[in-house]
């Protein structure tokens, strides 16, 4: 590897300068150019996607030095680093972001257009990197821009997972999972360095002993290991020199041959081991699947962890030597429960790898570690089983035993004799089998823990990390999600970007307050004109989409009414469902004549396992298919579920929302991200008092939100009391009609028995309390009705929403993390030789 010794202290060279000229001439030469050493393709003969490539690696030499020079700043200047630990990331499609954060959209359009293509039509060839299942991966990525664009020195580690989330097809009312193959046709933003991989083993079992000096050592003695090496993928911030950088680990062979084996004969047996290894990064694994006896998923934890662990301490090592300075060199940020094997590694690093002893070790480890939670549904807190954590992760098993027994004997000090307490704080549950709980461990290693919006964070300190609560008041925080405006607004919605920098200038986009300029403007009826007609735009090119990915012709005057997210039972499509059938059954009967037209639209993948969400979407289209060719509704309501929900398509659907559906049972949903993404847009939201829909209401005003439903001290009390569903179905005469059209199987082409998991589950359990909103939702979408019925005042509400979120910009909470937890400063960079400053 590169003798990076001979740079401490004082350095020698500059990265090269390059002066990229970002003239129209000069990037439609250097794309020639590309089409040749990049595709050795001469224009003639090269596809869309070949130009797609080329314009790529165009943008890429100029992102790469952003890069060069940023990292040569970070290394210059030791910087105080944050790494963040996930084990996923949605990052969307590349090249629309970077020719963003570039500065040079304006020249881009003009050379590919001058040379008789259209950028459009070459950002809809990128095959998006889906490495994640939904909000949480998808806000590791807002969190990369943000900390990009506010000048943070940071490393984002992951899994360069071959096949990430899968593509959904819909065939005949199914959800149908395939193979996500991003790579196929090469990824062009990457760059590999094999020359920097790590070894990481596994299994075996572990000796003690003494060391020369006489002190007691522990040897773990694996049973195999496989390779790490990263990926890098640049990631620019915003009107700043600085990018970061991901990186992603892909697991090797050691040798792509069991040398021994082939020279035995056995060809087979050679390559298996190539085979096995490549596994642990092959397929990204769905949330909401059983856990049993993964051990795939945990190789895959503990195998980017160990990468990403000795990457930073490699970094380190360049420029100190004391390991008790590592906590003021980096602080680890654990993105759930994931990577929190992490705790355990990092002792096994420093006792077993560097000879410090147990406190010492305990010290750094914990002087360095936060963590984030994003989920209180209890069946979503992982954990592992004992005897399969201890097959794979041996050394780290002993290791989170003597955590524990030092914690318990921590938690006896403070609370003598709790013996209730001790088995619920304890790292291992026993009840029936004996697992290791992710959770417990993450919160014992970390100095801060956060929730992920004020709701969330209080019910944390009440419910599942209660008794850490009381154990360490002072770790705990809140900090609020936030998405990047560069991607959901600037790039998703250039016309209505365009119509507030040209109201309120353009410094918004890294200054989400200034939105605030935007209220007055709620009055000015042109500019509400001008509003509606950027909405109207919108809904014409979903329209267009739509057409194209359904066949279905769709309305762009109705009201776009539109839930998309990952499909379950606690989000409630389902309780959007029955408004749907109940308003369909009110204009059969020739009520709700003066109701405008609707065009409901659903999005979003259910986990291949989770039967009644599959179920849930055969629900949707069965309904689609009624009541879109019912000639008695003639067009007042459309539903339509669009298929393979991801970043690209979002950017093409958050904007033409009028309305959000953000209704899932208080109390569940942690934080939601689109919620605020569709709110930037321009979107009204129907909602419930979860996650940061408590906030958004509070900012845009009650006033301008449509509320519904119980509240999650309700939601508990009322669960407390008894709930009896069936009660509520006895007692709603329209309920009961809805839920009897689908088990009588109007949506299932005469089958009474396709929904009847669906229905018995409502009806017996109704663990999310559908039925106790319905009534509540169904009056709550006749208000929505009205209101849409008086243009003036819906753009009205439309433009203070957006003028009120400023503070769900991610910029916001990184900076809050900056500030509250990771105690990190910006490090500007200096690009020399930039001709192009952001337009
Ligand atoms: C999600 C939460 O469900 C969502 O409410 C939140 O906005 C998002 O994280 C980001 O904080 N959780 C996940 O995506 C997830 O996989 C399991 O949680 C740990």
């Amino acid at each position: 590897s590169f003798p990076m010794e001979k740079f401490r202290g004082t350095i020698l060279h500059h990265p090269p300068s390059h002066c990229f000229d970002n003239s129209v001439e000069s990037i439609k030469a250097d794309l020639t150019e590309k089409l040749f050493s990049m595709r050795a393709k001469f224009p003639e003969v090269a596809t869309l996607n070949d130009y797609y490539l080329a314009l790529s690696y165009v943008v890429r030499d100029r992102v790469l030095h952003r890069w060069i020079h940023s990292a040569h700043t970070y290394f210059q200047q030791a910087s105080r680093t944050v790494v963040y630990l996930s084990a996923e990331y949605l990052m969307g499609p590349q090249l629309g972001n970077n020719i963003l954060n570039l500065g040079i959209r304006k020249q881009v359009e003009q050379a590919v257009a001058e040379m008789g293509l259209s950028l459009e039509d070459l950002l809809e060839q990128e095959e998006e990197p889906g490495l994640g299942n939904g909000g949480l991966g998808r806000l590791a990525a807002c969190y990369l821009d943000s900390l990009a664009t506010l000048q943070i020195p940071a490393f984002g580690y992951g899994i360069r997972y071959e096949f990430g989330i899968f593509d959904q097809q819909i065939k005949d009312g199914w959800q149908v999972e395939v193979t996500d193959r991003w790579l196929r046709l090469g990824n062009p933003w990457e760059v590999p360095h094999p020359e920097r991989r790590y070894e990481v083993r596994f299994g075996g079992h572990t000796e003690a002993g003494y060391d020369a000096q006489g002190r007691y050592r522990v040897r773990w003695v694996p049973e195999r290991s496989v390779m790490g090496t990263p990926f890098d993928t640049p990631v620019l911030g915003y009107g700043v020199g600085n990018a970061i950088i991901l990186r992603l680990w892909q697991a090797e062979a050691r040798e792509s041959f069991d040398f021994q084996a082939f020279n035995l004969g056995n060809y087979y047996k050679a390559v298996d081991d190539k085979v096995m290894s490549e596994n642990i990064t092959k397929v990204l694994y769905p949330n909401d699947e059983p856990e049993a006896g993964r051990r795939l998923r945990l190789e895959q934890q503990y195998f980017f962890v160990a990468c990403s662990l000795a990457d930073m301490l490699r970094i380190f090592f360049q420029r100190d030597t004391d390991l008790d300075r590592l906590p003021d060199k980096f602080v680890v940020q654990l993105n759930d429960t994931h990577p929190a094997v992490a705790v355990a590694e990092m002792m096994r690093l420093l006792i077993d790898d560097n000879g410090l002893e147990w406190d010492r070790a305990w010290k750094i480890t914990t002087g360095v570690f936060a963590y984030t939670n994003h989920t209180l549904l209890p069946e979503a807190l992982e954990t592992w089983n004992v005897d399969l954590f201890g097959k794979v992760l041996p050394r780290h098993l002993e290791i989170i035993y003597e955590i524990n027994h030092r914690f318990l004997m921590e938690v006896n000090r403070f609370f003598p004799g709790d013996a209730g307490r001790l088995s619920r704080m304890s790292l291992f549950s026993e009840a029936g089998e004996k697992r290791v709980r992710m959770a417990n461990l993450a919160c014992v290693g970390s100095r801060a823990i956060n929730g992920v919006a004020a709701l969330h964070t209080d019910l944390l300190k009440q419910t599942v990390l209660k008794d850490f609560h009381e154990l360490w008041p002072e770790k705990f925080s809140n900090k609020t999600n936030g998405v990047t405006p560069r991607r959901f607004m600037a790039l998703a919605n250039p016309g209505l970007a365009d119509l507030i920098t040209q109201s309120i200038g353009a410094t918004w986009l890294r200054d989400m307050d200034r939105l605030k300029g935007l209220e007055p403007f709620a009055r000015d009826n042109a500019f509400r004109d001008q509003w509606a007609e950027v909405k109207h735009q919108c809904k014409v090119r979903l329209a267009a989409m739509i057409r194209k990915k359904t066949g279905m012709a769709v309305d762009p005057d109705t009201l776009f009414d539109i839930q998309v997210k990952r499909i379950h039972e606690y989000k409630r499509q389902h309780l959007n469902v029955l408004n749907i059938i109940t308003h369909y059954r009110r204009l059969k009967q020739g009520l709700d004549m003066d109701a405008p037209a609707r065009t409901f639209i659903f999005g979003g993948k259910a986990a291949p396992g989770y039967v009644l969400a599959k179920l849930m979407i055969r629900l949707i289209t069965g309904v689609a298919d009624v009541v879109n060719h019912d000639p008695d509704i003639n067009g007042r309501i459309k539903v339509v579920f669009y298929p393979d929900f991801n970043v690209k398509n979002a950017q093409h659907i958050y904007p033409a929302a009028d309305l959000s559906e953000q209704i899932s049972t208080a109390g569940k949903e942690a934080s939601g991200t689109g919620n605020m993404k569709f709110a930037l847009n321009g979107a009204l939201t129907i909602g419930t008092l979860d996650g940061a829909n408590v906030e958004i209401c509070q900012a845009v005003g009650p006033e301008n939100f449509f509320l519904f439903g119980l509240t999650a001290d309700q939601v508990a009390a009322t669960r407390q009391a008894g709930y009896r569903p069936c009660d509520v179905y006895d007692g709603n005469e329209e309920l009961r009609a809805a839920m009897g059209m689908i088990s009588g199987g109007l949506f299932s082409g005469g089958d009474p028995g396709m929904f009847a998991p669906l229905i018995d589950s409502l009806l017996n359990e109704d663990r999310f309390m559908v039925l106790a909103d319905y009534a509540a939702y169904v009056q709550c979408q006749e208000q929505v009705g009205r209101a849409f019925l008086k243009p003036d005042h819906w753009h009205a509400m439309s433009i203070l929403n957006v003028a009120r979120m400023g503070m769900f910009s991610s910029d916001r909470s990184i900076a809050e993390y900056c500030r509250d937890i990771w105690h990190v400063e910006p490090v500007p960079v200096v690009v020399p030789d930039e001709t192009c400053d952001i337009d």
